[in-house]
């Protein structure tokens, strides 16, 4: 029976609040929106829903207060130096990261790390319970947060809690190497609902409770001693496609695309890689893939080229510095071989764009190519088919990224086999203009129909429905 103390109430717990902090015009520090799809999404519900967002401000700033951002209530974590050295670089991006994304990179187990990452974790609950209505839904996201759902109901049993992992969750056999392992199941089973980017995450998850945990699980669903239920389920995530279309379709960014061809030498075809510079990427294997089809004389660099952007990503992580030296290097190296003078191979750019300019490229590309060694979903995937109105444009896509269980028209490779990406990416060029509608086609009906709305209203509605059968 519903009762009547129950709020209606939604707070978002997440690592970063979706704002930057920014100079104003004055001097004075001010905020601005940090454009993303989580954002807009929970932009409509969090309005009618007295939406608050918990989360860190990306600085060392401290005694900063709850603020309101054109109608949205946020509230900032401070983290210190040490914090961000500890809980962020360290746990979270140099363990958990690693582990959860098939040891790609070499996972690093510290205890002061896992230390700092239970006592954010508990800053980020207080401030939880602080804020949140008496019988409110709070929607906890990433691993960055995993004990935040069971610290929460020990403070908080009257809330609904929600927990959605953006990564892979791992096979067992890999999650068995954290130390941790267990305080991160029962973290997580704090949660009336653990939702996660695939079925097979959901899988893993679930089998990791028995056999870890010990605790009784039928399909997707955890029983737990005291009586409360768990479900674990896939709800994979998507972008906001109506307003990518809306921007792929503006004069000015019409324009920009044609700028872009023709300041690349107005080449036959255009392949393009978007990152963040990241080792799970694969961005390596595919410039080496690409270069090598050059060589060989399959492509002619007169008549192809290849845009790599690459956001700056995590770069006090060890890791994520040699990659970067790795890239510059290769990429050096590609150019020096079998660059022309004014004509690269390789358009390497190391920055980050506004959403108009990465519309303007999506056009600009005959050929997207999306090959990390492992992925939760990968947005840009389904961005670039989403600016692809007019049915053209091919997507060479990693097997290994969750998109890919979507996105079954594209051109699928296996991203460790530098050969059969070679294959991919020649036919995907050479597919004729008829292949390529058919198969963008299929994919536009994908994006359209489950877009970041339709995946945000599935998880809400999946835990109101979880709550109801307690
Ligand atoms: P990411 O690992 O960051 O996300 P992805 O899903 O591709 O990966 O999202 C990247 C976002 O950054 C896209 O929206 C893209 O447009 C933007 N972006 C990339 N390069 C950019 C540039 N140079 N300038 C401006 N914007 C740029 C994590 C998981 C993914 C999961 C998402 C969402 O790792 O698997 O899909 O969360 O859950």
């Amino acid at each position: 029976m519903e009762d009547v103390t129950q709020s209606d109430q939604l707070v978002i717990v997440a690592n970063r609040l979706p704002v930057d902090r920014v100079e104003l015009p004055d001097g004075s520090p001010g905020w601005r929106r940090s454009p993303g799809g989580l954002v807009s999404a929970m932009d409509p519900v969090m309005r009618t829903r007295n939406g608050v967002w918990i989360g860190w401000p990306g600085g060392t700033e401290t005694d900063l207060e709850p603020f309101e951002d054109d109608g949205l209530s946020l509230v900032p974590i401070s983290l210190t130096a040490q914090d961000v050295e500890e809980f962020y670089e360290g746990m979270s991006n140099a363990t958990l990261w690693p582990i959860y994304h098939d040891v790609v990179a070499k996972p690093e187990f510290h205890r002061e790390w896992w230390d700092s990452y239970v006592d954010v974790n508990r800053r980020f609950t207080e401030r939880a319970a602080e804020v949140a209505e008496q019988g409110a839904t709070v929607w906890v996201h990433d691993y960055q947060l995993q004990l935040v759902p069971q610290m929460l109901r020990e403070l908080r049993p009257d809330l609904r809690i929600g927990f959605y992992l953006h990564i892979p969750f791992p096979p067992a056999e890999l999650f068995a190497q954290l130390p941790w392992r267990r305080q991160v199941l029962e973290g997580l089973l704090g949660a009336d609902l653990v939702g996660f980017q695939l079925p097979g995450g959901a899988a893993n998850f679930v089998r990791l409770v028995r056999q870890r945990v010990g605790h009784k699980t039928h399909r997707d669903i955890v029983y737990l001693p005291d009586g409360r239920k768990v479900r674990a389920a896939a709800f994979p995530i998507s972008i906001d496609t109506r307003a990518f279309e809306e921007l792929a379709r503006r004069e000015s960014v019409v324009e920009r695309c044609a700028e872009i061809r023709s300041a690349l030498g107005s080449p036959t075809k255009v392949f393009l890689g978007v990152d963040r510079l990241d080792y799970t990427k694969g961005i390596i294997a595919r410039l080496r893939a690409f270069s090598e089809l050059i060589t060989d004389g399959s492509l002619d660099a007169d008549e192809a080229v290849f845009v790599q952007v690459a956001t700056p990503s995590r770069e006090r992580v060890a890791q994520y510095r040699l990659l970067r030296d790795e890239i510059d290097r290769l990429v050096g190296r590609i150019n020096g071989d079998l660059g022309r003078i004014g004509q690269p191979a390789i358009h390497y750019l190391h920055s980050s764009y506004p959403r108009e300019e990465m519309a303007a490229l999506y056009r600009a590309a005959d050929i997207m190519v999306v090959t990390p060694f492992r992925d939760g979903m990968n947005l840009v995937a389904k961005e670039y088919v989403a600016c692809r109105y007019d049915d053209d444009g091919a997507l060479v896509l990693s097997e290994f990224a969750g998109a890919s269980n979507e996105l079954r028209q594209a051109w699928l490779v296996n991203p460790y086999d530098i050969n059969g990406m070679k294959a991919a990416l020649l036919e995907a060029c050479r597919a004729d203009d008829k292949a390529r509608s058919r198969r963008m086609k299929a994919m536009r009906r994908t994006v359209l129909r489950n877009d970041v709305a339709a995946w945000a209203d599935g998880f809400l509605e999946s835990m109101a429905e979880v709550g109801r059968s307690e």
